[in-house]
């Protein structure tokens, strides 16, 4: 095959090998490779031309199995297998095949290039399989199914981004692939620039490449998408549990100050009843940009407005940027310089380039001692009393948007240029961020919101979407973004609200802020000179819209609390793109339902254009209620369904059960202790956990926790709400349970017969004045509840049956 240079080097026909405790390595006539066995349903591929591979040190953290596989030998392949993968290596071209143990084809190399080198970029070319669809990748724009698309990792400051630009900010190079009622999960852990080519401009591959570096891949295969998920998330970790509050209402802007303007903003929220907990200090809060300060003008005493903001309960984030100014008389800059802890080129010199502050050296965030010494400065803020940080411009962004690729990075001792640093440089800035804060606030989890990231930044911190703009194409664009970074092992993730950019209408607000009270991470944030993005500037309309939904996310919080445990614990997303969990119904790929996605689970948002009210959702298959209105529906449909600004399309799963509280003030303000638990009618059996802990330390890790399962039986009317587990003293001591569209007219509770009666639920505030339907047909709902007495939650079990 090598004909001349511009023929691909490929690795040529198998030389030898050996079996190793996890797999199987040996050389080729070109060059070396490694298999190994991660788990049943996850290998790792390495090939190097060079003598030796070059791995990450970042991203993953699970290590390989030991005897995890069979081995087979035949003519023609070397075959090691699990229960769920069988890998064929055929020995006279090195090109690998992965069959299901049912000897299903599900992802083939190209028979003549499937790995090559053109100079120095490794590519490996599979074959596009019929039908075959993608989906993943993080943060990239364009459709849910990426097929006919290509993609690009390298992290770039896109302000204003047009809703199909790429790259972005933020790089994970995983994505899944289905076909056949098969999928599987391709994780290429190379940190240069790489493409992704789903069939774009051809028929015959879908490739991965990458500039330079080793083919180092993971691939995952499972009965379920979900499961290549969590095989994913094995590898690369999962986040840690945030503090509640972080849950809560978040206000952003380009930037408040001063200290006055601060505090009033809060007093607002609290003033107008509008439950919120995070306050963001952008930029303007520092001295001419310098990181690690406080304007002396704008904020004269920063400790006492953070008190005065906490007795409001509000947390205090603050920016970052990783921008250090250039000034003999900065300490931050003259210990970086004097220790050694910047970017430099090759000869020594450090490397400067300009952002806000002038011009700028650059923390090596791939040192461990710059990780050290930049922990070791969050102390000026924690001391202060700031909560949490959001590290922007970490791509690194400059003027210019070039940083020298000859520019050095430490890269853990093992060096590297910029060409292979990039990538990984906001993953390290936002993980000593978060380090820095555990170790500067040991007792609470920290929170760390990030720009730029690569595969493994959910462990260290949340992600926002960058500077999108305000119109309807980029408020679903967000939502895709968002939930494509939920299918990549990042689940909490959010757009800004409003849009950044440009300046967001009224009614584009009200269903932006609508729509983000269902997505994990829920900020408004807006840029310097643009129409102001708080709830309540938009006119009296807007601001009971907004209240409206902001009131409803912390209504929801029981559910929305527990769904981010559960997602600490499996990697899964709390918004999840209909794909995951229907990936074979070609519907979800449709155009018009792609942004639909169910958000803990149970409910099924149905996200739609400001200005239209009227709007076609897919049901897929089961039954749904319709959230407002407990209207049910057949699933596997099409309908029209009005969407007034005040009302969003959701409904709700049947058989699901949603639990719910109280509207309070902010996350930690005490609810009424009543826990509200809705059961909608379905088939087989539901259950659902409660999860609580005091929502800001690790006490949970012991046993500072209290957890139980409810469950419903639904073919035979009984519901049990489980033993509680834990020793946290629950914040709810009573339950009152509602149920949707059962036909049952009594139920027992601890022998005793109680009447189930027609009740009234609305779960939004009347807010009829500006109401444009008549509220009978969509404010509230009947369904069915005991009205005389409420439930005593204590520790025992209780089983509670219906009887008609
Ligand atoms: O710090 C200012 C902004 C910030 O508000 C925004 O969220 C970031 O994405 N930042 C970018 C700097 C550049 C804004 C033009």
């Amino acid at each position: 095959m090598q004909k001349n240079d511009a023929y691909p080097t490929v690795p040529g026909k198998l030389k030898n090998f050996r079996l190793t405790p996890t797999g199987i390595s040996g050389q080729t006539a070109n060059g070396i490779f490694y298999i190994q066995i991660y788990a049943e349903n996850t290998f790792r591929i390495q090939v190097s031309l060079k003598k030796t591979f070059q791995a990450n040190p970042y991203s993953v953290v699970a290590r390989a199995t030991e005897n995890a596989f069979t081995f087979e030998e035949t003519d023609a392949f070397l075959i090691l297998k699990t229960t769920k993968i069988h890998l064929l290596i055929r020995k006279e071209n090195f090109s690998l095949t992965f069959k299901n143990p049912s000897g299903e084809v599900i992802s083939e190399d190209d028979p003549n290039y499937g790995i090559h080198w053109l100079g120095t970029e490794v590519s490996n070319y599979k074959k596009l399989q019929e039908w075959e669809k993608f989906i993943g990748l993080g943060e990239k724009t364009g459709g849910l199914n990426r097929f006919g698309q290509t993609y690009t990792h390298w992290n770039t400051d896109h302000f204003a981004y047009g809703t199909g630009d790429d790259p972005l900010y933020l790089s994970i190079p995983f994505y899944m692939g289905l076909h056949h009622g098969l999928s599987y999960g391709i994780f290429f852990d190379n940190t240069h620039k790489t493409t992704f080519n789903f069939g774009a401009g051809n028929n015959r591959y879908a490739y991965f490449s990458a500039e330079d570096g080793d083919l180092d891949y993971y691939f995952f295969h499972d009965q379920y998408i979900s499961e290549i998920i969590t095989a994913y998330t094995a590898l690369t970790g999962r986040p840690e549990l945030p503090q509640k509050w972080a849950l809560g209402y978040q206000q952003c802007r380009y930037s408040y100050y001063p200290d006055k303007e601060v505090i009033r903003l809060g007093q607002t929220f609290r003033d107008k009843g509008i439950p919120a907990d995070v306050i963001y200090l952008d930029i303007h809060h520092m001295e001419k940009y310098k990181v690690f300060t406080f304007d002396a003008i704008n904020f004269p005493d920063p400790a006492s407005m953070i008190r005065e903001l906490k007795k409001m309960g509000f947390k205090i984030v603050v920016i970052l940027d990783p921008g250090i100014k250039v000034d003999e008389a900065y300490t931050p800059y003259q210990e970086g310089k004097s220790k050694k802890l910047f970017l430099t080129y090759p000869d020594g010199e450090i490397y400067q380039g300009q952002v806000w502050p002038g011009w700028c050296a650059f923390p090596d965030f791939t040192l461990a001692q710059t990780r050290d010494w930049w922990a070791e400065k969050l102390k000026f803020y924690t001391d202060l009393g700031v909560d949490g940080f959001w590290t922007d411009m970490n791509e690194p962004a400059t003027w210019g948007q070039t940083v020298p690729n000859l520019v050095q990075f430490d890269y853990e001792g093992a060096g590297g240029n910029h060409k292979k640093s990039r990538n990984v440089y906001g993953l390290q800035m936002a993980r000593c961020t978060s380090e820095g804060q555990k170790k500067q606030n040991p007792g609470s989890r920290p929170f760390v919101l990030t720009r730029s990231g690569f595969a493994g930044v959910q462990r260290h911190a949340a992600v926002w979407t960058g500077d999108n703009v305000s119109s309807d194409e980029h408020m679903l664009a967000g939502i895709r973004l968002v939930n494509s970074l939920g299918l990549s092992g990042v689940p909490f993730a959010g757009y800004d609200i409003g849009g950044f950019v440009g300046h967001c209408s009224p009614d584009l607000f009200a269903r932006w802020i609508s729509i983000a009270a269902f997505c994990p991470l829920f900020r408004a944030h807006t840029m310097i000179n643009s129409h102001a993005s708080e709830p309540w500037s938009f006119g009296e309309e807007v601001e009971a819209i907004a209240r409206n939904y902001i009131r409803l996310r912390y209504k929801l919080m029981p559910t929305i609390y527990t769904a981010f445990h559960q997602s600490s614990q499996t990697g899964l997303p709390v918004a999840k793109s209909l794909a995951l969990v229907y990936p074979f119904d070609d519907k979800v790929y449709h155009g018009t339902f792609e942004n639909q996605y169910l958000f803990c689970d149970a409910l099924l948002i149905a996200p739609v254009e400001s200005y239209k009210s009227i709007t076609k959702i897919y049901l897929p298959a089961g039954n749904w209620y319709h959230f407002f209105s407990g209207k049910k529906l057949k699933g596997e449909q099409e309908i029209y369904w009005d969407c007034p600004l005040n009302y969003l399309p959701v409904f709700v799963a049947a058989g699901s059960i949603l639990l719910m509280q109280s509207a309070n003030q902010h996350a930690a303000d005490k609810h009424d202790g009543r826990l509200k638990i809705h059961i909608y009618k379905g088939t087989g059996t539901h259950a659902q956990s409660l999860y609580e802990d005091d929502g800001i330390s690790y006490d949970y890790q012991a046993n500072g926790y209290i957890s139980r399962t409810i469950q419903m039986d639904h073919d035979h009317g009984t519901l049990v709400i489980g033993e509680a587990t834990g020793e946290f003293q629950s914040s709810f001591s009573k339950a009152k349970i509602y149920f949707h569209g059962f036909s049952e007219q009594h139920l027992i509770i601890d022998g005793q017969e109680q009447k189930l009666e027609p009740n009234n639920v609305a779960f939004l505030d009347e807010i009829s004045e500006y109401d444009p339907l008549p509220m009978g047909d969509h404010a509230f709902q009947i369904c069915k509840a005991v009205p005389a007495i409420t439930l005593h939650l204590d520790q025992k079990e209780q089983v509670i049956q219906l009887r008609h």
